[in-house]
Formats: C-alpha cells, sequence, structure tokens
C-alpha cells in the first residue's frame, strides 16, 4: 500500500474513533494516539525519505492536510463533548425555587447596643460629635487631667486595673472630656460631644455592678452653658429612653472633675414615683453622673474657665437596660445566654 492510501485509510479511521469517542477522557487519548509522535502519521511521514523528490511535497501536503482534517475534528468534538457535559452538570443542579428555605438565625444588636445606639442617636440629632477613646488608657487622663492628682482619696472612688503604673484599663469614659478639650477649637464654637465605651474597674460582680460596663459621656462646653442646660438635656435623655412621663431629679454629689456635681435620677419606671420594691420605696431610680466642669479640669486642658465653661455627665447604659426592661440582675446582659438575649430583639 503506498503512503497515501495509508494516509487516506488512517484518515477515515482516525474520523471514524472521533466521532465514537463518547467524553472527553477518551477524545484526549484518540489525539494522542493518532497525532502523538509515536502516533501512526508521524510513521507514514517518516517514509517520506524513501520517495522520489517529485512525490514528496504530493505525500508531504496530503498528511498535512490530514493533520489538519484530524486536529479540527477532534477540537469540534472536544467542544460538543464539554457543552454536553456542562449541561448535564445545570440539568442536575436545578434549583427549584418554589421549594421552602431553611431558615438561617438572624443577630441583632446586644440589648445594651441598643441603649448605646439610641441615646447616641438622640445626641447626633441634637449636633454633639461622637468621639470613641481607647479602653487602655494614659493614668494622666484617666485621673490627673480630671483633678485627681495621685493619692488623690477620690481615686478609691474607682478601683483600677492598672497594666503598667501609668497605663490603665480605663474606670470611667471621662478621660475622653480631658482628650477633646485639648482638640477642640473654640474660634469655631462650642464642643458638643458624646462619647460612648466599654469601662473596667475592680468591682466585685453583684447584681448591679459588673468589672467591665459601659458608660456614655456627654459634655458641653462653650460660653453661658448653665446647669439649667444640664437638666433639661438629662430630662430629654429620660424621656426618650422611658416615655414622657418621667421626670429627672438632681441631687448635690460629689466628682473631682465637676463642681457643683450632681447624681441624676429618674422617677421609678415601674411605680411611677409612688414608692416600690425597686427603687428601694423612694420613688426614684439612680441613673448617671454630672455636673459642671471643674475649672481646674478646662485650665488643665488649655481651656480658660474665665471665658468658658460647661456640663458633663456620664450615665450607665447597662443601669438604664435594667431599669428600662424590669432586669433585676446586670450579670443576665454578660453570660450570653440567647434565651434572655433574644428576648429584646426588635424584629421579633
Ligand atoms: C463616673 O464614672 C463619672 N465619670 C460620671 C461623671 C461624668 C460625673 C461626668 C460627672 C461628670 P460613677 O462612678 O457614679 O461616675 O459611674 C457613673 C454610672 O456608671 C453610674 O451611675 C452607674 O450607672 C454606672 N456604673 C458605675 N459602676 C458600675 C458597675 N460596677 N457596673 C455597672 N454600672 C456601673
Amino acid at each position: 500500500m503506498g503512503l497515501k492510501e495509508r494516509l487516506a485509510e488512517l484518515r477515515e479511521e482516525g474520523l471514524q474513533e472521533i466521532k465514537d469517542s463518547e467524553d472527553l477522557k477518551k477524545i484526549n487519548q484518540v489525539r494522542v494516539k493518532m497525532l502523538g509522535k509515536k502516533g501512526p502519521i508521524t510513521n507514514v511521514l517518516r517514509g517520506m525519505r524513501d520517495l522520489s523528490a517529485e512525490e514528496r511535497p504530493k505525500v508531504g501536503q496530503f498528511a498535512n492536510k490530514v493533520r489538519d482534517e484530524l486536529t479540527a475534528a477532534i477540537e469540534n468534538k472536544r467542544a460538543e463533548l464539554e457543552q454536553a457535559a456542562m449541561d448535564a452538570e445545570l440539568e442536575a443542579e436545578t434549583i427549584d425555587v418554589t421549594l421552602p428555605g431553611t431558615p438561617v438565625a438572624q443577630g441583632e444588636p446586644h440589648v445594651i447596643q441598643q441603649i448605646i445606639d439610641q441615646v447616641v442617636d438622640l445626641f447626633v440629632s441634637m449636633g454633639y460629635e461622637v468621639a470613641v477613646g481607647d479602653e487602655v488608657e494614659q493614668e494622666v487622663y484617666n485621673f490627673e487631667k480630671l483633678n485627681l492628682p495621685k493619692d488623690h482619696p477620690a481615686r478609691d472612688m474607682q478601683d483600677t486595673f492598672y497594666v503598667t503604673p501609668s497605663v490603665l484599663m480605663r474606670t470611667q469614659t471621662s478621660p475622653m472630656q480631658a482628650r477633646m478639650l485639648e482638640k477642640h477649637d473654640f474660634s469655631q464654637g462650642p464642643l458638643k460631644m458624646i462619647s460612648p465605651g466599654k469601662v473596667y474597674r475592680r468591682d466585685t460582680d453583684d447584681a448591679t455592678h459588673s468589672h467591665q460596663f459601659n458608660q456614655i459621656e456627654g459634655m458641653v462646653v462653650g460660653k453661658h452653658i448653665t446647669m439649667a442646660d444640664l437638666k433639661g438635656t438629662l430630662k430629654v435623655v429620660a424621656q426618650s429612653l422611658f416615655g414622657d412621663k418621667l421626670d429627672v431629679r438632681l441631687r448635690p454629689s460629689y466628682f473631682p472633675f465637676t463642681e457643683p456635681s450632681v447624681e441624676a435620677d429618674i422617677t421609678c419606671f415601674n411605680c411611677m414615683g409612688k414608692g416600690c420594691a425597686i427603687c428601694k420605696h423612694t420613688g426614684w431610680i439612680e441613673v448617671l453622673g454630672a455636673g459642671m466642669v471643674h475649672p481646674n479640669v478646662l485650665r488643665m486642658s488649655g481651656v480658660d474657665p474665665e471665658e468658658f465653661g460647661g456640663f458633663a455627665f456620664g450615665l450607665g447604659p447597662d443601669r438604664f437596660a435594667m431599669l428600662k426592661y424590669g432586669v433585676t440582675d446586670i450579670r443576665n446582659f454578660y453570660q450570653n445566654d440567647v434565651r434572655f438575649l433574644t428576648q429584646f430583639d426588635r424584629k421579633g
């Protein structure tokens, strides 16, 4: 058999095998077998050296044609098989959109975070800027710049976790008073800030105390700010959280960084002022500390107390949450029992 006839035979054989290939693996085998270096076509080409000079180009051309035809047929078949494989996969993966879905439990902000968000939103709506400080704080900002020099007896009011002798876990959000006073440009108007965050104290955990809890600091410093502004502001907060019927009462108190200092009570939500076990029969519940910013605090932060003054307050959202929802033990908020926590989900 001449080389040309042999090539024609190989072409028929190859085309048939390509046609019969039922998957991608098989078509790959056919390609290697027919067109590979050890395949029959290469073998035939090797025999060309025995041909006459006249015949050699003819056979060469034919051989190339056969090889191109087979290559094209293999590619077509491969594309066809790939499409078929894709169709089969899509068919197998068809989703029935009418099937009921698997419900996924959706998280909600923690109840204390909800209170924080509500208070912060309220102050933002009144034009306050939000300032978030660090939980690890320098002693200078937590105490000294708040008019609490070393050895001041009032340091005992807040038992402290120290990291180093000069660095501590902040015991209150009040360091943000000093930090913001230092930064504020009073030529642009008064400073109005709200600062939520976690604080730490070496308190023994009990029903109303936690060693880690939240505070929200608020401060307004400018010209002609009075105690009446403080009372009005606190009333807005109490009413936004607990409703219009509750009143605010200020009682004299002591904080080294405010003078005069007050503690604020709100009407007991449970008995509406008549007296009950929750308010220890006083009709009032204490929720925050506040006062007029002490001139020493202003001075230490570079603000002239002759020209500027204002009020500050620090409230405990954990206690607010207890009051709002009648929770009698603060530890419930921190024990992460979802059965307890999901009671406060707003979406229900
Ligand atoms: C302060 O921390 C002052 N920095 C507040 C302040 C700010 C006064 C600005 C004047 C001007 P006090 O230690 O009372 O104050 O804490 C404030 C509030 O934090 C309390 O009214 C209470 O709601 C909450 N709180 C205090 N200790 C705990 C605790 N261990 N666990 C939960 N809440 C607490």
